[in-house]
């Protein structure tokens, strides 16, 4: 009788280790988010979203697991590559807010992000999404975190004016607690320009954290906050680039 007892007991906990999903094998996230009018005004150019969504504000690019250490997992599992069907609820609100501007292709198009984006870093952290909530994960952060309202009401504008890095580091630490990284890239005369703003979450994307080391990439101390490109004179100054 105690045999079958202690027996059982073990089949029990070996159910429970083998059923319990494994943890994040990754260290935080980085949440990104892009402005689409320091791709426009730099010597690349930029295409409009397809669909003509021309939204003035940051976009998401994407949720990236990272390791401590500075480098990332990509492309983890080629069994569960992108589905539309699996997100088709999610569709319409990652049209709006999740654009592609002709970074990644041109024409630009839309759904070709989103697979890049689960093909290299979804797969990745499937410890903690499934396709669909990995995406729902991103606009819900989108919703949460409005970055343009956080630095306009610091006063800082897309007006194509300067502004300090450490004033808009210090405006979304204000809004959430701890610095972002910011990423510039170069308009056409060589200015430094606000592009990516990138927000440390935990391992599980539940909460910010402070980063573990912040992707400060190219900037000046002051830098440009390019003006957004106007509907009309987006067909005058996009420039043609090959598909990525
Ligand atoms: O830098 C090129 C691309 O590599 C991915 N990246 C970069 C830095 C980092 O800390 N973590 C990371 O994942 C990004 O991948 P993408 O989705 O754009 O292909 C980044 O743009």
């Amino acid at each position: 009788m105690r045999g079958i007892i202690v027996v059982s007991f073990l089949v029990l906990q070996s159910l429970i280790v083998f059923s319990s999903p494994s943890p994040p094998d990754f260290n935080f996230f980085y949440w990104v988010t892009y402005w689409p009018g320091a791709i426009c005004d730099s010597q690349k150019g930029c295409c409009p979203p397809p669909k003509g969504n021309t939204a003035s504000d940051f976009m998401i690019h994407g949720l990236w697991p990272q390791f401590n250490n500075g480098t990332w997992p990509a492309f983890c599992d080629q069994t569960n590559l992108f589905d539309i069907s699996k997100v088709s609820d999610l569709v319409n609100k990652m049209e709006k807010k999740w654009t592609e501007w002709g970074v990644w292709s041109c024409p630009s198009n839309e759904t070709k992000l989103w697979e890049h984006e689960w093909n290299k870093h979804g797969t990745c952290v499937q410890s903690v999404f499934d396709q669909h909530s990995y995406f729902l994960t991103n606009l819900k952060f989108r919703q949460k975190v409005n970055l343009l309202n956080i630095l306009k009401h610091k006063g800082i504008k897309p007006d194509g004016g300067l502004y300090g890095l450490d004033e808009i580091k210090n405006a979304i630490k204000c809004a959430i607690g701890f610095a972002p990284g910011i990423e510039c890239n170069e308009d056409v005369k060589g200015t430094k320009q606000l592009f990516q703003i990138y927000i440390c979450l935990d391992n599980y994307a539940k909460v910010f954290v402070e980063c573990p080391y912040v992707p400060d990439k190219s900037c000046a101390s002051k830098i440009k906050f390019p003006k957004f490109p106007k509907k009309d004179s987006l067909g005058e100054t996009l420039s043609v680039i090959s598909s990525v």
